[in-house]
């Protein structure tokens, strides 16, 4: 039956995890120390690395987690953090058995604090280029939109020359949604995606993470997205079940995330064995592996303590991974 070892030969995909959500507090500390950032002191978690982690550990909400997820990533200054930062994250993910990783990062998140969007990309993108060349791992980057923002400031990123540019370029080719769910709605973002979609880019958004399954048939009717992002509250709803099912919607499934931040209370309400019964595909993920205990590995691990599943069953995961991703066909035939 199926161990550690086995998972970690098997040729894994990753479509959800956030550049910045692998900043783990170790780096965080170095990096606010070499660029003089001052962490809150009215909260005591910012004392120590073992402080910090102990935090992570009582997370209660999305809010209460992208709190720290944003004050974490205003240590973040230099190019040079940004490849260190996705560098930390390729290493761990090679060891992990990671293949193909498709990546999110927020240019929102860091162009309103004064940090452009080249110095973001061309870190990230360095990092890139050395995951293929030292590690064999190939890359996709996604910008993702902050749907806490207003819409007409994302747009107006998303129009800017410089994130443009990297489209046209195909340093980056997708576009996601994220940050806070409740009370932002899918429909809040109908133009931006509009937009993306004429740009020829892939789109995929944050849905049934914390909000209901009625914004994953927005993100789907709305938005057109091809991909969505946690959808674990799709198992609410039967018959959008069985239509994602059938037109092979891939879902990407963060299992430790929804236990740290709540969406569930344990591995096991997780809808994985739903999913497979119903014949929906799903990739699994670490979404913000420095905050939430673990890499894609550890989330592999954890889905099978909790549902003990087969080899063929791990088959079909995997190869709907390989299948829903965004490179080439020739790619995907060599991890097949
Ligand atoms: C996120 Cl878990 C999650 N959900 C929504 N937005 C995010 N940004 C980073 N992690
Ligand atoms: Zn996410």
């Amino acid at each position: 039956t199926p161990n550690r070892e086995f998972l970690q030969l098997l040729p894994k995909c990753e479509h959800h995890m956030h550049l910045e959500g692998a900043l783990s507090p170790t780096l965080l500390f170095k990096l606010a120390a070499q660029n003089n950032i001052t962490l809150p002191k009215d909260d005591e978690s910012f004392q120590t690395a073992e402080s910090l982690i102990a935090r992570y550990e009582r997370f209660t909400s999305l809010d209460d987690f992208l709190q720290y997820y944003y004050i974490g990533m205003s240590v973040l200054i230099h190019s040079s953090d940004f490849e260190a930062l996705a560098w930390d994250y390729f290493q761990h993910a090679s060891s992990d058995g990671l293949h193909h990783a498709e990546v999110f990062f927020d240019p929102q998140a860091h162009t309103t604090r004064g940090v452009s969007y080249s110095t973001v990309l061309s870190g990230f993108s360095a990092a890139c280029e050395r995951a293929r060349k030292e590690l064999g791992i190939t890359t996709i980057l996604t910008t993702c939109f902050l749907r806490h923002l207003p819409p007409k400031d994302c747009l107006e990123v998303f129009e800017s020359e410089e994130v443009q540019a990297s489209y046209k370029s195909g340093a980056v080719k997708a576009i996601g949604l994220d940050s806070s769910e409740l009370d932002f709605p899918p429909e809040l973002f109908t133009e931006l995606y509009g937009k993306a979609k004429k740009a020829g880019l892939r789109l995929t958004a944050h849905a049934g993470e914390e909000g209901p399954a009625t914004y994953i048939t927005s993100a789907l009717d709305v938005l057109g997205v091809d991909r969505i992002d946690h959808g674990i509250r799709l198992a609410e709803d039967a018959d959008l079940m069985k239509r994602i099912a059938a037109q092979g919607t891939l879902l990407t499934v963060c299992p430790l995330s929804n236990v740290v931040l709540r969406c569930v209370e344990k591995i096991e309400q997780v809808p994985i064995r739903t999913f497979l019964d119903a014949g929906v595909k799903f990739s699994i993920n670490s979404d913000d592996p420095a905050y939430f205990g673990g890499y894609i590995l550890d989330n592999y691990v954890a889905v099978q303590e909790a549902f003990g599943l087969s080899v063929q069953d791990w088959e079909t995961i995997c190869r709907a991974g390989i299948e829903g991703s965004w490179c080439g066909e020739e790619r995907k035939s060599e991890m097949l």
